[in-house]
Parts: structure tokens; sequence; C-alpha cells
């Protein structure tokens, strides 16, 4: 076995420490000298809309200081695009059906397995999470918890307290998980020992509201449109059968997404929207009306129709989701500054990632759930502390059943073996371990559900993606990511594909075996 990560840090083992350090030590208070855990997650976060990733759209300066100072892994994916599954796939390091959670709308999640923040505090580690948690049962595993329920609400929200209790925090929510994990970190927690804090953000979720302060932001920004943002989904049956279309106003609701509400409004979501504008303050309203009214007036005197305002939508989107964006940058920035002024960089993981990526109009969508690029990818950038020397871009394939085992390795603590991800440690100390997988598994679960994306699994490695959509359908897809990198060609059945698509089915066979899938199928060729 790996010597563990701690004890390579320079004074851990005392016999070794320099005179100097030891005639410091009465001064210093920590003598655990493991490394400390910030791992912030947001929701719906996705690299197309980050300029360390991408530089079309906007930019995220504070996340693109994590990436310049650390590394950023160019192919991070997840196993389920989905919150509840995401997370449990993140706590337990295992997929879907091992960890129980495949849905958000028809599982719990049970607490009672193990999970890497009760294998950190077993091993001495302190533990915290703060912000969406959205696994309907309460944390296990934590010294401090404090969740929104479900999704939360962006304005004056609720917080879930480990009392049992349930309060109201007067604010935007982004700024209120901050300063809560922030206090944390300088009033609550105890300075002997090392922690691990989750910084959960609901940010960028649906329906996408901005923070007062932030309204104004790219007003003035024309976001180009995608090559496919006109995709007619030839070949692609469940493509064809999805309900997350931008044009769709079933999909993206004029009132609750694009925020055109006025007194006449009826759609199908105008109730959940004013329900949320209710929770806000009279400032608070004062200024959304302020800035809302005028571009309400002018939508409704321009009756735009067809794809002007399927383009409309589209940016308007763009426009809430970035300023969304803007607000969470600003908070990380605030982490990165808190760390850095108190001098806790050099001994502290930091990660940033969401649950998941997103459609920013790539084939004409929003949301996520399918396996194609834009939403089983999720972005991934770490800062690293003394010791993991990476630097620059990773490249290769991670998933989000990687960071249990990752952070486990990191604090010296061993790596159960039903933990089904694998540990990026070798890879964030420069390493490039020839044994490394190239294929990653994928099972998507929740349908019937929302956004009518159906049930699906594959296999993906680093030049073809298969597909294989089931329950009320029987479609293959398959792609070949290197000619065709937006997937809008289907070419599975295609002549000359035979091997490919026998290759990869071993591969996805394979996959469910080693990963114990129930859910499999017969293969429609012969595979061996
Ligand atoms: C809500 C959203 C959906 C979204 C799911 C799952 N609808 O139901 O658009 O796909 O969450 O998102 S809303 O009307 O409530 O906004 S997830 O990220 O939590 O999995
Ligand atoms: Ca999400």
């Amino acid at each position: 076995m790996n010597t563990p990560y701690h004890k390579l840090l320079p004074g851990a083992a005392l016999g070794l420490m320099p005179l100097q350090m030891l005639q410091a030590a009465p001064a210093e208070k920590k003598t655990d000298v493991r490394p400390n855990i910030v791992y912030i997650m947001t929701d719906d976060h996705t690299a197309q809309m980050m300029s360390c990733y991408d530089r079309r759209n906007m930019s995220t300066p504070n996340l693109d200081r994590i990436a310049a100072d650390g590394v950023r892994f160019t192919n991070s994916f997840v196993a389920n695009s989905l919150s509840g599954p995401s997370r449990a796939c993140m706590l337990t390091g295992k997929h879907s059906h091992t960890n129980g959670f495949r849905s958000n709308e028809t599982d719990v999640f049970d607490g009672s397995q193990p999970t890497f923040p009760k294998y950190l505090q077993q091993a001495g580690y302190q533990t915290a999470i703060f912000g969406k948690w959205h696994l309907h049962t309460l944390p296990t595993g934590f010294d401090r918890w404090s969740i929104v329920p479900g999704q939360g609400d962006y304005y004056n929200p609720q917080f879930i307290e480990q009392t049992g209790d349930t309060i109201v925090h007067h604010g935007y929510l982004t700024n209120i998980i901050t300063d809560r994990s922030l206090n944390w970190l300088e009033n609550e927690r105890d300075p002997e020992k090392p922690f691990c804090l989750l910084i959960h953000h609901k940010a960028i979720h649906r329906n996408w509201l901005a923070d007062t302060c932030d309204l104004e932001l790219f007003e003035d920004t024309t976001f180009p449109l995608p090559a496919n943002f006109y995709d007619n989904y030839e070949g692609r049956i469940a493509a064809q059968q999805q309900e997350m279309s931008i044009a769709s106003p079933h999909d993206m609701d004029i009132v609750y997404d694009c925020k055109m509400l006025r007194p006449d409004s009826r759609t199908r979501l105008t109730g959940a929207h004013i329900g949320m504008l209710n929770r806000m303050d009279s400032a608070q309203r004062a200024r959304w009306d302020a800035h809302y009214n005028p571009i309400i007036e002018k939508f409704y005197a321009d009756s735009l129709t067809g794809d002007s305002l399927t383009e409309w939508k589209f940016q308007r989107y763009m426009r809430d989701y970035a300023k969304v964006v803007t607000s969470l940058d600003r908070n990380v920035g605030r982490v990165l500054d808190y760390l850095r002024d108190h001098d806790m960089l050099h001994n502290t993981l930091v990660v940033y990632t969401s649950d998941q990526g997103f459609y920013m109009g790539e084939h004409g969508w929003f949301d996520k759930r399918f396996m194609y690029e834009e939403s089983m990818r999720t972005p991934l950038v770490m800062m690293l502390p003394d010791g993991l020397d990476a630097k620059g871009d990773i490249d290769l394939m991670v998933q989000n059943i990687d960071y249990a085992p990752t952070f486990l390795d990191l604090a010296g603590v061993e790596i159960p073996s039903d933990i089904q991800g694998v540990s990026m440690l070798p890879l964030l100390k420069g390493e490039r371990p020839e044994q490394w997988r190239d294929n990653l598994y994928y099972h998507f679960h929740e349908y019937p559900a929302e956004h009518a994306v159906k049930r699906h699994y594959g296999i993906r490695d680093g030049r073809y993606k298969l597909i294989h959509f089931y329950n009320d359908i029987d479609q293959w897809e398959l792609y070949d990511l290197q000619s065709d990198p937006t997937e809008m060609h289907n070419i599975y059945g295609n002549p000359g594909t035979e091997e490919i698509t026998r290759r990869m089915m071993i591969k996805l066979r394979d996959a469910q075996e080693k990963y114990d899938d129930p859910v499999r199928h017969q293969f429609p060729i012969t595979v061996q």
C-alpha cells in the first residue's frame, strides 16, 4: 500500500521535526496535521458558464483562481446526471443502483450506510455541511449540519437545523450558505482537528433567481446560439420525446422560467413563480420589479413568435443563469480569501464541482439527465495542499464516485473495498497511472418524470459512446465523439460500425458485471 498522504507532510512525525518547529509547537494549537477539505459543490453549474473552461459566455474570476493555482480536470463526469443521485454517488463512492438512490422522485437516501463523512469522522476529522442536501432523509456523518429543505429557496430561505427546528434566514441563499460556512470555520469548529467542510449551493438551479445586486448584469450581452440550437433530433428517438426544450411553452415557461409575470398571466407554472416572489420582503421585491417591469412591458408589446420568441427566451435564460453564477463566483472568492488570509491554503484541498453539467441551449435544451456530453460532464477544479504537486490540466477520465475514495486517501484512511470509485490522489500528485480506467459507466433511472428523459445506461470511452434507452422504449445510440463531438449523428446500425459496436457492448457488459447493476438487457448482437 502507498504511504498515507499525511505521513508525507513535513512535521507529521514528531521525531522528524526540526528544532525550530519543536520550539514553536506550544503556540501552534493544531497537532493533527492531516489536510483539511473544503468541498464546494453547486447545482446545475456547467463548464460552458465557467471561464476557466469556456471563454465564450462569461467570466468567473474566482473559479478561475482555483484552476490557475491548482488543477483543472478536462474529463470529469457524473454517473447519473441528477441532483439527489449525484450527491448519493459522491457521498458513498458507489453507483446509484448500489447506494440505492436512483431517482429524486421515488427514492430516499439510506443514511445508515457508510459515507465518506462518516469514515472521516471516525478517523478524527470534524465534518460539516451547509446548504443543499436533497436526499430526503436528514444528514448522517456530520458533526455540524444545516440544510435547506428539498431544493431550497433563493430568497429568505428556510434551513432545517440539527435541533430539529426550521428557521428562516433573511437574504439571498448563496450569500447565507457562505456566511454560515465561514462562521463555522471562524467560530464553531475545533481548531485542533482537521476538518472536512461541504459548502453545497442551490445556485444555479432552476428557476435562476438572481441576487438583487446582480439583476442589472448581462442585460447588454447577446449570447451566441449554440450551433445545434435548432437540432431536429433525427435518428434519436429519446431526444425527440424529451420535455426540456427552450422553444416549448410547456417546458420553458414564460412566467416561471423567463419571469414575464403580469396580472393576467396564466401559465402552467405561474403559481410557482408567484410563490417564489412572495418570499421576498418589500425592499427585495421593489428592486426586482424595478428591474423586470420594463422588460415585461416590452416583451408583451413586441408579441414575438416563432424563432424570434425562442431566441428571446434563450437570451433571458442565459442572462438569468449568468447573474446567478456571478453571485456564486463572488461567494467562492470569499471562501478562498478566508483560507488565504488565515494561512490555511497550504494545508487544505479546495474542490469546486457541480452535481452535474447542464444544457445552455445545445440541442435547443435546458436541464440535464441525458448521457450526452453537456450533462454527463461536470466541472471539476481543485486547489491542492502542499505535497500534492499536480498543476494545470488532468485529462484522465474521473467520475463523481471517485470523490469519496480520494478524500479518504488524502486523510490517510484506508479505502473500503466495496467503494466503486477510484482515488484520484495519484493524479493530484502529478502521476499518470498506467492502469487508469479507460471507460465510464452511466445509468439514468428517473422516468416517468419531469422533462421526460427515458431511462438509459451506457458506456463512454475516450472516443465512443454507446447508449441504450429502455423501459417503454428500446433504442440504441452510438456516437463517435472524435468526428461528432456534439452527438448529432447516431451511427448505431450503420454499415461499418459492427466492430466498434461489438467492442463497446463488451465494455458495457463488463461494466455492468463489475458494478453488479441488476438492470441488464439482452444485447441485440452476439457479444464476446
Ligand atoms: C425541479 C425542476 C426541474 C429539475 C429537477 C431536478 N423543476 O423539479 O427542472 O430537472 O428539479 O433537478 S422546478 O419547476 O421545480 O424548477 S435537480 O438538479 O435537483 O436534480
Ligand atoms: Ca442539479
